[in-house]
């Protein structure tokens, strides 16, 4: 068979969510999520006006022919937008695969290596007392493993517009057409209140519960090393980003000097790039996210290169990426010999009426159904003339107005 139509879909659902939608000749449809924060519509453009007339008329079982001739047929490989539109068009052809196939996704990538795979959720907290609040509630309802984040804030600027907050629960829906607000990062505060929240969380909380922490790269080397040892006593599950992701020496030192385990990777868009953080090891786990490093094709090479080098996944899985993303993830999270954990930022509420999907989160782990495919169904009607919100991500800046790493 044969494709027949490729186009973008704009399915907000709580967030500006874009797909990509394959027909083939005999009216197979296949959904990938090509979800680019802030740049959607960029994404939106490479997908109509450039991606349609490589895929239309080509035969849809040929996936990774299909891959190559996107990503090295047409000379301007990799970036952010390009690999986006690349995953939205690599998740619809392995669903199109899957639903052709009469499998599930898990199925056809090899079968289930688990039965259940473990999730981590978000919480966010203004200082110790509401983390371990919050952390409590998602307990209670059977998580068993938080990734916590609290504003760091120079307490001379209390105008502080920012918090991190807008990362975990609306950053795509942040209107800029004022300016940036006034920003008041303050990386010493950071560094000395973390290691006394996480330390007070693994007390409150006990031995049993995976702590996670994202540093989003806002601290130098040397600060990172301090605070990955003051750490160690937290028995984290893993520190996340404390180092720019192309900055290997200090990734070598940060692990050279302490044993707190280190996740890197949502900022690589490519597989050239990430093996070397395999291949020498610098990461515990390997976090690339599904739709912004070329979709399903690339992500199972990453996932048996790591294996090969004891790394193990804990991709990427945050609130702005939608449904069908989360379902590769679930998919992957049952099939990879060397899954570690998930993350999983979901919106079921705002996705109800747009979104159905085979996977269910239960007492903190994912199980998916076996409907064929990705298992993710799209009530096109109900977002057919929706409108594109303008948003991005804030600007985080310091006391001086500095613009400062997100
Ligand atoms: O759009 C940016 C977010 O995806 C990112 O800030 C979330 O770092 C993140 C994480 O680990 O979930
Ligand atoms: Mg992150």
């Amino acid at each position: 068979m044969s494709i027949a139509a490729v186009t973008s879909l704009f399915a907000p659902a709580g967030r500006n969510y874009v797909l990509v939608k394959v027909v083939t000749s005999d009216g197979l449809v296949g959904y990938g999520d090509a979800t680019l924060n802030g740049r959607e519509l960029a994404v939106v453009t490479v997908i109509d006006e450039y991606l349609r007339g490589l895929l239309v008329g080509e035969d849809e079982a040929n996936i990774e022919y299909l891959w190559r001739k996107i990503y090295q047929g047409t000379y301007w490989q990799g970036g952010p937008v390009l690999m986006t539109a690349l995953a939205g068009v690599d998740m619809a052809l392995w669903d199109i695969k899957g639903k052709r196939a009469g499998l599930p996704l898990w199925s056809l990538l090899g079968g289930r290596a688990r039965e259940r795979a473990l999730a981590y959720v978000h919480v966010h907290g203004r200082d110790r007392d509401e983390l371990i609040a919050r952390s409590r509630e998602k307990l209670a309802s059977g998580f068993r493993a938080i990734r916590f984040s609290f504003d760091s804030v120079d307490p001379r600027y209390p105008e502080l517009v920012y918090t991190q907050a807008h990362q975990d629960v609306s950053a795509g829906w942040i209107e800029r057409a004022d300016g940036d607000p006034p920003g008041a990062w303050d990386s010493r505060t950071y560094v000395s209140e973390l290691p006394g929240i996480a330390h007070a969380m693994r007390e409150a909380l006990g031995s049993s519960v995976g702590l996670i922490h994202d540093v989003h790269s806002r601290i130098t080397a040397s600060e990172s090393v301090r605070v990955a040892k003051e750490l160690e006593p937290a028995g984290l599950f893993f520190l996340e980003d404390p180092a720019p992701h192309h900055d290997l020496d200090a990734l070598a030192t940060i692990r050279s000097q302490s044993t707190t385990p280190v996740a890197v990777g949502e900022l690589y868009f490519e597989l050239d790039g990430v093996c070397e953080l395999v291949r020498r090891r610098l990461v515990d786990f390997v976090r690339v996210d599904i739709s912004h490093f070329g979709g399903i094709t690339p992500m199972v090479k990453l996932a048996h290169l790591a294996e090969a080098f004891h790394v193990q996944t804990a991709f990427h899985g945050p609130g702005d990426i939608s449904p069908p993303a989360h379902a590769v993830l679930a998919h992957l999270a049952l099939t990879v010999a060397n899954f570690g954990i998930q993350e999983m930022v979901e919106d079921r509420a705002a996705w109800s009426g747009v979104f159905s999907t085979s996977v269910t989160v239960e007492d903190g782990f994912i199980t998916v159904g076996d409907t064929p495919g990705l298992g993710v169904d799209v009530d096109e009607a109900a977002v057919r003339g929706a409108h594109y919100v303008k948003a991005s991500l804030p600007t985080l800046r310091d006391a001086m107005g500095a613009v400062h790493p997100w």
